[in-house]
């Protein structure tokens, strides 16, 4: 089912990616509201309202995003920042759904700010969750602390906040502080990163994105890749894994694992943790190449932020990263698809790059007005997401049955892209 209805239909144009929510899994059987005490969902089919569209119009910028963008990025060059620009916070906060009356009190505890994908996601909520559209936004950015969210959270509860929003950075850990929110009667909204709880009332929705699919696009991928090269010989590959015990270091992890076990002749050499940050990529790269010398084929980087570290690992020791494997390069994967990611994606550095969107500004307000409005809303809603390569000969590949595009890229749509 895919979804597209917002309150204020912004989405115009080009989308430069797609984030339509996929399928809903489950239904809340009791959620708790703040001042409604316990409601019974309906079962059936629910929209997250705005959310959708709006969420579609933060990335349906049709301009050039400002931040550098105007400049002529050279080949291979990156941009200092890929923060949203002004015009497409602007957009992303028309696409919000509007609280009208006092304003509501929203307690949101980010990650941090490890990666261009939660500088973006940071803008995103920022720019929706404004007082102009009616918020109270109370903005706690962790550090990449579990310890620092739980803090946060438990503050939001002494300050007594209409609704919690968390973007959890691992998935256990939850279950005493949501219990606290649950009986104080704050809703809380997990978004991106999900929690691994008992009770799985004790948060009331979560909207984000499918990393094993993710994961098995790209590996799928890849698997395609070296058919259609009739790369006959053995792969060597490298995991740089996201911060641990994090869903989307879990999925995407767990997909390329199953793909070593299942195709002879790949072959893992090496796999740690990056933690998600362009630093780290470089650090633990630079010592796999120490330690390994030469003899890897494939890196793949559980994000953007870490393939920039790896590639800088990789070309100051003389390899070249490409996708001609013949020659000696080392192809690179990657996830995210940020403008700078996609730019190195165009310049063949990247060879291909999974989509994951960060702008859930729009489809968060759109949660919580309908749980405002007394209605109910899905329990576990995932966003449907794009695959971009500069190789054009795979138009789309095959997970569990099921057919996904991966888009030839170009440079317009790195212009278009908002983050
Ligand atoms: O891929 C990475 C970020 O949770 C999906 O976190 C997010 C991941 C994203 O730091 O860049």
């Amino acid at each position: 089912m895919l979804f597209g209805i917002g309150r204020k239909p912004a989405c115009k144009t080009p989308v430069s990616f797609s984030f339509t929510i996929c399928f809903f899994m489950s239904y809340n059987e009791n959620m708790i509201f703040k001042g409604l005490g316990k409601i019974k969902t309906i079962a059936g089919m629910v929209l997250v309202g705005a959310a959708l569209c709006c969420a579609a119009a933060g990335c349906a910028s049709g301009t050039p995003a400002p931040s550098g963008g105007e400049e002529l990025i050279e080949t291979g060059q990156r941009e200092p920042s890929t923060r949203l620009s002004e015009e497409d916070k602007a957009r992303l906060a028309e696409g919000a759904t509007v609280h009208n009356g006092p304003p509501l009190s929203i307690g949101l505890s980010q990650i941090g700010s490890e990666s261009d994908w939660r500088m973006a996601s940071t803008d995103s909520v920022q720019a929706c969750f404004s007082a102009e559209n009616g918020y109270d936004l109370l903005f706690d950015d962790a550090q990449q602390k579990q310890e620092n969210q739980l803090k946060a959270i438990r503050e939001f509860i002494d300050q007594d906040v209409d609704y919690i929003v968390l973007d959890p950075c691992v998935e256990t850990g939850w279950d005493s502080v949501l219990k606290e929110a649950k009986e104080a009667g704050i809703p809380v909204i997990v978004y991106d990163r999900r929690v691994e709880v008992e009770d799985e009332s004790l948060y009331t929705a979560w909207i984000g994105s499918d990393f094993r699919l993710e994961g098995d696009r790209a590996c799928v991928w890849l698997r395609e890749f070296l058919l259609a090269n009739h790369v006959n010989r053995e792969i060597n590959l490298i995991d740089l894994q996201g911060t641990l015990g994090a869903t989307a270091q879990i999925g995407r992890t767990e997909a390329i694992e199953q793909a070593v076990a299942e195709n002879p002749g790949w072959t893992m050499v090496g796999q740690a943790t990056g933690d998600f940050t362009e630093g780290k990529g470089l650090e633990v790269m630079r010592e796999f190449l120490n330690r390994l010398g030469s003899g890897v084929n494939v890196i793949y980087c559980e994000n953007d932020n870490m393939a920039y570290g790896a590639i800088e690992a990789l070309e100051e020791k003389g390899f070249t990263v490409g996708t001609d494997l013949s020659k000696g390069e080392i192809l690179v994967l990657s996830f995210d698809a940020t403008r700078n990611g996609l730019r190195l994606t165009l310049d063949g550095k990247i060879a291909v790059n999974t989509e994951c969107s960060p702008l859930y500004g729009p489809a968060l307000t759109g949660i919580v007005e309908r749980l405002e409005d007394g209605e109910a809303v899905p329990h576990d809603t995932f966003i449907e997401e794009g695959q971009f390569s500069a190789e054009s000969y795979i138009g789309s590949l095959k997970v569990n049955g099921e057919s996904y595009p991966v888009t030839a890229l170009t440079e317009e749509m790195i212009g278009e892209r908002a983050y």
